[in-house]
């Protein structure tokens, strides 16, 4: 399961947080699980030379999503909040690459693309392939999973290193058939 990832290989981790993880303003169930099977892809990519990037849910406190503003979600991932910072326990190395999205008030961004230059810096580093994890499965991992094969790019999701919100039952295993049947490699 754990490969040595190449140069051309890019780790993905979409908003290991702490408002997507247990006791969190968001928390996924069991989300934290996530973080020391994304630990071991961390190694492996810095053993192969692979980039990684750490996507941030980084919203101002007055943002669209929130019930306050009639959104679907209670306030989370408020930026420079305790909730909003990367969880402690990922072992994120200092050459890592942050990106934050939905920084706009007016609008959500599930994507780690949507509104960001992610795609610009991954084609100016080479990058050919991506691997997916990280919170949540059936949002803002689909999401950018499914932009990141709309940018041409080879998309494996590490199914171990995802939860799902499951707002609705089943949301989960329907979002794990729209990754396969947009091209996505589940691994
Ligand atoms: C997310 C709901 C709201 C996510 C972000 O990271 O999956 N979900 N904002
Ligand atoms: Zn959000």
């Amino acid at each position: 399961m754990f490969r040595e990832l190449e140069r051309s290989d890019a780790l993905l981790l979409v908003d290991v947080q702490n408002d997507f993880c247990p006791g969190g303003a968001l928390a996924v169930p069991e989300g934290d699980r996530v973080i020391p099977v994304l630990n071991r892809w961390i190694e492996a990519a810095r053993a192969g030379g692979a980039r990684i990037y750490a996507s941030r849910d980084w919203h101002p406190s007055d943002h669209v999503s929130f019930s306050q503003q009639g959104g679907p979600w209670p306030a989370h991932c408020v930026h420079d909040t305790v909730g909003a910072r990367l969880h402690a326990r990922l072992e994120l190395p200092d050459e890592a690459e942050v990106v934050d999205k939905g920084v706009n008030r007016r609008r959500d961004s599930y994507s780690a693309f949507h509104e960001t230059d992610l795609a610009d810096r991954l084609r100016a580093a080479g990058v050919r392939r991506v691997w997916v994890g990280g919170l949540a499965q059936d949002y803002c991992v689909l999401a950018t999973v499914l932009d990141a094969l709309k940018e041409g790019l080879e998309v494996h999701l590490l199914t171990a290193a995802t939860r799902p919100v499951e707002v609705h039952p089943g949301d989960g295993r329907r979002a794990l058939e729209k990754m396969r049947a947009a091209g996505a490699v589940l691994e």
